[in-house]
């Protein structure tokens, strides 16, 4: 991201007004969510607010979420993006590598290419046959797009009049477990011993069949 670029984020906004944790239970991306992750429980893991600014947005750096959360296991979480703008090309909507949450951890070959589109540094590393083929996710203000924790995903710079304003969940099926094998700083909010379901009041339980 170039100096003059910025994106807002601002991460655990449920835990500073209750509509949001409102919007983390609601019940259908809730019902979406469980059935996508197959399971009868969710917890939040955290949430975020992503602001880019006319003009001025910066882009995301294409990656995938879970080698980014060391601190839990397995990979089968599931995110809810809902758009609060329009969120299109023109705007910096992200885009995505479809069937990349099946090809493993490549988090640390990925790089984020001048034309901002996804390169790898050892192709050789991938499943044979695959290809990279992102493609750009626009989700129209109100609408919702899930994406699955290890699907390759980044996003453009925002160079247009518009706002691109968004509110991510990323949500924990009931069996995710606290295993660290690095830092986070969502560390300070976990109270359980590793190896333990990460359970707790700064995880609340939002989904329960
Ligand atoms: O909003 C963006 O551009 C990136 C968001 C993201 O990486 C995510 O929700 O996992």
């Amino acid at each position: 991201m170039e100096a003059s670029e910025t994106i807002v984020q601002v991460v655990n906004i449920w835990m500073a007004s209750d509509i949001y944790l409102q919007h983390a239970a609601n019940h259908i991306l809730c019902e979406d969510v469980a059935q996508l992750a197959g399971t009868d429980t969710l917890r939040i893991w955290h949430d975020q607010i992503q602001y880019k600014p006319p003009v001025t947005g910066g882009p995301t750096k294409w990656h995938q979420d879970h080698p980014l959360w060391p601190i839990i296991k397995p990979a089968e979480l599931i995110s809810a993006w809902v758009a609060l703008d329009d969120a299109i090309v023109e705007n910096g909507c992200m885009w995505m590598v479809p069937g990349s949450h099946q090809w493993g951890d490549h988090q640390r070959h990925l790089l984020h290419g001048p034309d901002h589109m996804p390169q790898h540094k050892r192709p050789e590393l991938l499943p044979e046959g695959v290809e990279i083929k992102p493609v750009p996710f626009e989700i129209k203000k109100g609408q919702v797009g899930y994406h699955h924790c290890m699907t390759w995903h980044g996003s453009l710079p925002n160079q247009s009049q518009m706002k691109r304003r968004a509110i991510a969940v990323h949500y924990m099926p009931g069996h995710i477990r606290y295993e660290p094998v690095g830092n986070h700083p969502m560390n300070k909010h976990v109270h359980v011993q590793p190896g333990e379901l990460l359970t707790g009041d700064d995880f609340p339980v939002v989904y329960k069949k």
